[in-house]
């Protein structure tokens, strides 16, 4: 990122993931789609240094559920980021609109009232290959959310911690 603008002072998080407590919630709807998003989560859990048992990996029915989890695992204490993995594909029906729209407006009800991250890894496609290919492991949206969700937690630190 280049610019020319300056300003008193400039704050972001970044991806260190040591220290920190992530759920995954994972839709099993279309898990063909979801378990590859998984797994790409799961490798990017590793390679920014977030411990294996400061991982909870929660199952739901399909994407709609989702919000609920997350604000349950959030509930309880169990983690400091929640990362959403779904996959919902249009079909002939408008039910692929209101599991989108539902899953989306959950998921950010949930984080700005818990202040704590949740991220909107939820594939919503056209079609099964543009799901596929969101889901690869050239371009992942599982490994892309643990990374958001991790850059969120330390950038709220860095933000409660008054260091902006
Ligand atoms: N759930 C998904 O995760 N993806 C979909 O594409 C989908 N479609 O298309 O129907 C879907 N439906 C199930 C939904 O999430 C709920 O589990 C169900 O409606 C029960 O509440």
């Amino acid at each position: 990122m280049s610019t020319n603008f300056r300003a008193a002072s400039s704050v972001a998080g970044d991806v260190d993931g040591s220290g920190v407590r992530v759920g995954i919630v994972c839709g099993r709807f279309n898990d063909h789609i979801t378990t590859r998003l998984l797994e790409g989560a799961g490798n990017a859990l590793a390679v920014h240094g977030v411990a294996e048992a400061d991982v909870t990996v929660v199952w739901v029915p399909g994407a709609y559920e989702i919000p609920m989890a997350a604000k349950s695992l959030i509930a309880n204490g169990h983690v400091d980021a929640v990362v959403c993995l779904g996959a919902v594909i249009r079909g002939e029906t408008s039910h692929y609109d209101f599991v989108a729209g539902e899953c989306a407006r959950g998921i950010q009800d949930v984080q700005l009232s818990t202040g704590v991250p949740v991220v909107f890894g939820v594939l919503t496609t056209e079609n099964l290959e543009q799901a596929l290919a969101r889901s690869s492991e050239e371009d992942n949206k599982g490994e892309e959310s643990v990374k958001t969700a991790l850059e969120m937690v330390n950038l709220l630190r860095k933000l409660s911690a008054g260091r902006s």
